[in-house]
């Protein structure tokens, strides 16, 4: 079965210019094309008339999808030329939708528009099977052509139109459940070892999805500290659940991310820039955000790496006692010492 053969087909006016170089989306930009999400790593972002932007030192502002169908519907109709990089996720294609004016307005209802804003932006602890317009969303992320090339983006767009104009067939949406199923138990299976919060190894439960996600203050309730997984498959909504700190290796790329659910969390545990400080502990070339990063890139690492990387985060926990117990306000007047 070709679905997309029988849709409607994009506008012959729309242009999509994917690209990886600052430069290049400097130019196009200059040019009049529009840039989507053009964010170049320490180059900054790239942003046109309407800042379409919210990573780094754009993070300030809402995320794109949110803006562009609330506030920009078919501002970008009579000039649908956009630049792009990245690959093509469901915030950045549903603000070109918007903007283009591809579908009509009323098809962008707002539960929609706010459900994709929230998925990208604080993904951890929402599941998207038990909300409205979820399970829709979650066959859009599955779709297996989301490549980060022009073409990837142009068949995400007629995705995305297809979803909002005829709605996605209740096979397909079963389809989805069921893949995501098979997602989440891999990511269970992948899990390695759970430590508690004085670096005692503990028995990980046999349903993680019984524990609840805990993120701020209440993450000091949590029965563990740092867990350790080697997985094939994102599984962060669920090792979230199992403890607030998730060290995780890559086969493929040989690599170790630490993860926190969020900034706020990160900082709870580890003081002011959370992770920010843990990166020089574990090595040199090790960074990241202050709530995610990992090993530097180039490096080659083992499975027992991983752990002894979760061994250093278990004694930079312990350094701060973040979970200490004389306190009813957990790391108040117990910074780590600036040097
Ligand atoms: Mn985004």
């Amino acid at each position: 079965m070709t679905p997309n053969d029988a849709r409607a087909p994009l506008p012959p006016d729309l242009v999509i210019a994917h690209t990886n170089d600052y430069s290049t989306a400097c130019r196009l930009r200059d040019d009049g094309y529009e840039p989507i999400e053009c964010a170049f790593g320490q180059h900054g972002s790239v942003l046109g008339r309407y800042a379409l932007d919210h990573h780094g030192t754009e993070s300030h502002r809402e995320g794109v999808a949110l803006r562009a169908c609330r506030d920009l519907y078919g501002a970008c109709r009579k000039d649908r030329r956009f630049v792009v990089t990245g690959t093509p996720d469901a915030d950045a294609v549903l603000a070109i939708v918007a903007l283009a004016g591809l579908v009509s307005k009323g098809a962008l209802s707002e539960t929609f528009y706010r459900l994709v804003d929230r998925q990208d932006v604080d993904p951890i602890g929402l599941d998207l099977f038990e909300v409205s317009g979820g399970p829709e969303l979650a066959w859009f992320n599955q779709r297996p052509e989301l490549h980060p090339t022009e073409a990837g983006f142009r068949r995400a767009l007629a995705d995305m139109v297809h979803l909002l104009t005829d709605g996605v067939p209740n096979a397909e949406l079963d389809r989805t459940l069921a893949s995501d199923r098979n997602r989440r138990k891999r990511a269970v299976e992948g899990i390695i070892a759970l430590y508690g919060w004085s670096g005692v190894r503990q028995t990980p439960p046999g349903n993680p999805e019984l524990s609840p996600v805990r993120r701020g203050v209440d993450v000091l309730a949590a029965p563990a500290a740092v867990l350790v997984v080697q997985s094939t498959v994102w599984g962060f909504d669920v090792w979230y659940r199992l403890a607030p700190v998730v060290v995780s290796y890559a086969q493929r790329q040989a690599k170790v991310t630490v993860g926190c659910p969020d900034k706020e969390t990160a900082e709870l545990l580890f003081g002011p820039g959370g992770l920010m400080a843990v990166w020089p502990l574990l090595g040199v070339g090790w960074g990241g955000r202050e709530s995610v990063g990992g090993s530097p890139r180039g490096v080659r690492l083992a499975l027992t790496d991983t752990e002894d990387t979760a061994r250093s985060v278990l004694a930079c926990l312990a350094e701060r006692s973040v979970r200490g117990g004389e306190s009813s306000q957990p790391g108040v007047g117990r910074e780590r010492p600036s040097r």
